[in-house]
């Protein structure tokens, strides 16, 4: 016969020991950020008592009555002196939902809120919604940005996975009631990877948008892009500029998509975005980093070769493997900046780094040249440089 309070106390202490986990930075770096040895948030981080039902009789084996999957793709906010993370959290049913996780100091022991959270549906209930990007809008409202999937309806009744995604938006002042706004109208037919942008530009609400014709290819749809909206409640974007593209043989040829909200800087705002390349593996998901222009949020100004984070080592292995993709930062008051990054679909980890190192990062590196024999003219001219300032 089973122990049911042995099993639950042991239950409990591995849970325990899980949350109160510390975190190591790693020891060298690339000079750029660090990454840390434990993932910030997993599938084990969920609270016992969202898949336990904790009651002897009803529940003898003291078995999992809701599985939970992975916890990724996370929203992140400073909020009254914690770091938020409002989570991907997938069920076992592959349904996912939001729910919010903190931590004292951005890096390890992050708890989960009590309940996840309630989004309100349209008259068009959504199937599944995932990666919210949170925005403190300088109207004063914390916007949540998500995909909304359905399944598409002109879909034949052998199809069962063809799909339509278009942007929700919800919003909140205090993260625990959220309001839901109608979905965005754009012209396109899918529509995944929308940010708000926090400034009003010319007095109306700025989108990125990923727009797209096919719900997995990109299609004809370009990269990403930008649009300005009169209304939030009833958002509608008339015109969609494209300002960040896919690229013959860059490692965002496949498709694209804006990661966070931008972060304002004294030289342009940062961006964080994801690129992805098609392999004999299937799909390869890196993250990479271009600035634009204060004034012009449509024009690019800086832009590193190549990727910022690709997936490594265990990072490379999950659900959806070799994936990296972000859709939540923090730039800290004291110059330092969390990001939030999922690896393979799985589970979220945390890197470091500054304003400073970013901007020095963006602003330095340079762009992707588009052909192998510019990377060895650019490595042989690094090598030179080096031997003048003998240091070879
Ligand atoms: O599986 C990788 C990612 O695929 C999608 O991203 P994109 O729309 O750019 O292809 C999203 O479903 C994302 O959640 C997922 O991590």
């Amino acid at each position: 016969m089973m122990d049911y309070d042995k099993r639950l106390e042991e239950l409990s202490l591995a849970h325990q020991s899980l949350l109160t986990r510390r975190n190591k930075s790693e020891n060298l770096g690339n000079g750029i950020f660090n990454r840390y040895e434990n993932p910030v948030l997993t599938a084990a981080h969920t609270p016992l008592y969202w898949r336990y039902n904790l009651n002897r009789e009803s529940n003898p084996f003291l078995m999992e009555r809701i599985g939970i999957n992975s916890v990724f793709n996370a929203g992140a906010i400073k909020w009254n002196n914690k770091y938020l993370l409002m989570a991907r959290v997938e069920a076992s049913d592959r349904k996912s939902f939001f729910a919010i996780a903190e931590s004292d100091n951005g890096i390890d022991q992050f708890k989960f809120w009590e309940y996840p959270v309630v989004i309100p549906e349209t008259d068009l209930p959504d199937t599944n919604v995932y990666d919210v990007r949170l925005t403190a809008h300088e109207d004063g409202w914390v916007y949540g940005l998500f995909c909304t999937e359905r399944r598409d309806p002109s879909a034949s009744p052998g199809d069962q996975s063809a799909a339509l995604a278009q942007c929700g938006i919800i919003r909140s002042k205090d993260l625990l009631t959220w309001e839901r706004l109608a979905d965005l109208k754009t012209s396109s037919q899918q529509q995944r990877n929308v940010v708000l942008h926090p400034e009003f530009v010319s007095g109306k609400y700025a989108f990125y948008t990923r727009p797209q014709d096919s719900f997995i290819e990109a299609g004809n749809g370009g990269g990403i892009a930008f649009g300005l909206s009169e209304s939030i409640e009833n958002a509608e974007i008339p015109e969609e500029l494209l300002i960040d593209k896919k690229e013959y043989h860059t490692v965002y040829e496949a498709k694209n998509g804006q990661g966070p909200a931008p972060i304002k800087t004294k030289y342009g705002w940062l961006h964080l975005a994801h690129g992805v390349r098609n392999t004999a593996a299937g799909l390869r998901y890196v993250l990479y980093v271009f600035m634009t222009d204060l004034n012009d949020l449509s024009r690019v100004i800086h832009k590193p070769a190549g990727y910022f984070i690709a997936p490594e080592g265990a990072e490379r292995i999950g659900d959806v493997s070799n994936v990296v993709f972000s859709n939540g930062w923090i730039a800290d008051e004291d110059g330092r900046v969390f990001i939030y990054y999922a690896a393979s679909d799985s589970r979220i980890h945390v890197a470091t780094s500054t304003i400073d190192q970013l901007l020095d990062y963006v602003l330095h590196t340079q762009e992707d040249g588009l052909r192998s024999a510019e990377t060895v003219q650019r490595i042989h001219h690094l090598i030179d440089q080096n031997k003048e300032n003998e240091r070879l």
